[in-house]
């Protein structure tokens, strides 16, 4: 970006001035600190605001105080310190940034962006976000602002997973490191109007595979877990395999969870279906993993899975 000098001596003014700026300094001594090396504190005091996160709904970030005409980019992360090298010496509040999207200050250095949230958004999971600008000039930062997606349209459906029936994708759902987790564009009956959770396996030296999502919960409340699963064609019927629950609870989705019941099924037809009911939730617990485990018993290859229609519904 390039240097704004108009823009940036009006704004030093307002925030250095108003008839008291340091006696003797002028904005020519600032751009010769600029040229010994000196990263100058910003003079922009930028403010970020936004909204809740819920699936299915529109939520609005906003910053104010920023340089005018600078493009701001919002970061999202995890809490902590970062310096990335691109910030040219700015340590910023999060940790694993990755750009959620930019925008431009307009001359009252506010800008504000619209962002419509798939239903298929992960509940449970925090963000932390954090806005910079003047990057490439002299990069400044705003607050941090954390949320957790919550709540919504998805509360009035009585299965807690967002997209249960892989009818748009499979977000929210993590794969260990040897297996792939994928869309199909066809659900279990065939049917191309809904879809299905494909699992890859590429290695067949590792047995055990895990599939997870994780969802809030009632503490001390009981869940009916269930699922489809298939192995690949030309495994049905000829060799086994396992497909296993197991549900961990815990104080919220990012904190440890303590494992719960575990069930397994066997997989050497066909298909498969199978519930897991009355799964308790301990106490003080408001967040459960819903894990898939696949147990390859047969390590002279590799075979594909396919899961539909998952379900995790709440009963007294
Ligand atoms: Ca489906």
């Amino acid at each position: 970006m390039s240097f704004k000098a108009p823009a940036f001596v009006a704004a030093l003014f307002t925030v250095v001035g108003c008839g008291v700026a340091p006696e003797g300094k002028s904005v020519a001594d600032w751009n010769v600190s600029t040229e010994l090396g000196q990263v100058l504190p910003s003079p922009w005091q930028m403010t970020l605001d936004m909204g809740q996160l819920v699936p299915g709904d529109t939520t609005t970030f906003e910053v104010s105080g920023a340089n005018p005409g600078d493009t701001i980019t919002l970061l999202r992360g995890s809490p902590g310190t970062s310096c990335p090298g691109v910030l040219d010496g700015l340590c910023i509040d999060v940790t694993g940034p990755s750009v959620m999207l930019n925008m431009v200050a307009d001359d009252f250095g506010v800008a504000s962006a619209s962002v419509a949230l798939p239903l298929s958004l992960p509940l449970g999971i925090e963000a932390t976000f954090q806005a910079v600008g003047g990057v490439g000039d002299v990069a400044y930062s705003s607050n941090t602002e954390t949320r957790i997606i919550s709540g919504g349209a998805v509360a009035e459906d009585p299965n807690l997973l967002v997209d249960g029936g892989f009818d748009v994708d499979v977000a929210g759902w993590a794969s260990d490191a040897y297996l792939t987790v994928d869309w199909s564009g066809e659900d279990r009956l065939g049917d191309a109007s809904s879809g299905a959770m494909l699992a890859t396996l590429d290695t067949t030296d590792i047995m055990i595979h895990e599939i997870t999502t994780c969802m809030p919960v009632e503490e001390a409340a009981f869940y009916d877990l269930s699922l489809w699963g298939f192995p690949e064609a030309e495994a049905s019927g000829v060799l086994y395999w396992n497909i296993g629950y197991e549900f961990f609870s815990g104080a919220d989705c990012t904190g440890s969870l303590t494992r719960g019941d575990v069930g397994w099924y066997h997989v050497g037809r066909d298909w498969a279906y199978h519930e897991l009911p009355d799964v308790p939730v301990e106490a003080d617990a408001q967040a459960m993993n819903f894990r898939i485990r696949v147990w390859q018993k047969d390590t002279t290859r590799a075979v594909d899975f396919t899961f539909d229609d998952a379900s995790v519904i709440a009963h007294d």
